[in-house]
């Protein structure tokens, strides 16, 4: 991680930790806003204005929380507009970087090596953790944010008259549901499956895979009927809960140890994630080459860094 701008402690995929072992995820730092004339964010917050090849994105194909914003950006159609800048998804001493995979990009706007050059970059004094994903303002030089449940927000609202908007996101008459939805499924699934496989005591980790299963239940029953997990169409909560979903059989279930049931033995929910990887454009943002290499590479969890055969994904073409 970073202290006062410099690079002082290896990466350790193990955030932080509270008292009794459990796994916590620092708060995101960065959390500016764009919007469509440079008008504070909804909760007031600074934002710049939105324009056409000002911004960047960069991700990592194995990060489920960067690939929210990979998929809001494919479904709001702003490809032309904002850039992107997949890294390397091998872990290393100093956690991101860029280049030096098969298909990989180098960083574009100023050669660095390392994600955490763009955070000093951004702020010299920086201290804390180097996540992804990472919005950038090239005019600016700087992170706008770098907290994906707001990048969703700002990806679907901030850029009104470039963006398709055909798809709303989080339209106003489903808001109450989505919001009740994603608090369902935050703690106990989207980073409770990272809870499970951080754990540092037996009753963390059993916390933890209870509650990823309960909330796998959950999601089985509630898509009996429905094909989305909110009203009629595609939302954020479905961005948010596939990006999980995709992950589960190829990676938490054998190295976070979330095994008492696979993604294929809950019919709705499997069906639904067939659904929303066939939905246009979704596809292109899930990569198992990358999520499979990248979380094995975790050495605190994968010490021979051998990454398996499996799953087989041939339902992927179905
Ligand atoms: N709250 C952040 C979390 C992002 C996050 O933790 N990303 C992970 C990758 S999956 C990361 O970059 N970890 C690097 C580290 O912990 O040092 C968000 O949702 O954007």
């Amino acid at each position: 991680m970073l202290i006062k701008g410099k690079w002082t402690h290896n990466f350790d995929p193990i955030q932080d930790t509270d008292e009794d072992g459990r796994f916590q995820r620092v708060n995101s730092t960065f959390r500016h806003w764009i919007t469509r004339d440079g008008s504070p964010g909804p909760e007031g917050q600074k934002a710049s204005r939105a324009e056409a090849d000002r911004y960047h994105l960069y991700v990592a194909l194995i990060c489920p929380w960067a690939c929210r914003t990979l998929m809001a950006r494919k479904l709001k159609k702003l490809e032309q507009l904002i850039s992107v800048t997949v890294v390397n998804p091998v872990l290393t001493e100093q956690c991101w970087r860029f280049g030096g995979y098969p298909g990989v990009d180098a960083e574009p706007l100023y050669g660095f090596d390392y994600v955490h050059q763009l955070y000093t970059l951004a702020d010299p004094d920086f201290s804390g953790e180097v996540t992804v994903p990472v919005l950038w303002d090239k005019k600016q030089r700087t992170i706008v944010n770098n907290e994906s449940a707001d990048i969703l927000r700002i990806l679907n609202t901030g850029f009104v008259e470039l963006a398709d908007e055909t798809i709303d996101l989080y339209p106003p008459a489903q808001q109450a549901e989505i919001d009740a939805i994603n608090q369902r499924l935050y703690d106990s699934f989207n980073n409770g499956v990272y809870q499970a496989g951080f754990a540092q005591t037996q009753q963390a980790y059993d916390e933890a895979v209870n509650g990823v299963f309960s909330a796998l239940d959950f999601l089985e029953r509630h898509l009996q009927q429905r094909d989305y997990l909110a009203g009629e169409q595609i939302s954020e909560a479905d961005i948010r809960a596939f990006v999980t979903l995709i992950r589960f059989d190829a990676a938490y279930y054998g190295l976070f140890k979330t095994n008492l049931k696979q993604i294929r033995d809950y019919a709705n929910v499997f069906a639904y994630m067939q659904r929303i990887y066939h939905y246009p454009g979704i596809a292109e943002t899930v990569n198992f080459e990358h999520i499979k290499q990248g979380y094995y590479s975790l050495r605190a969890l994968n010490p021979t860094g051998i990454v398996p055969a499996g799953p087989q994904i041939s339902w992927l073409s179905a």
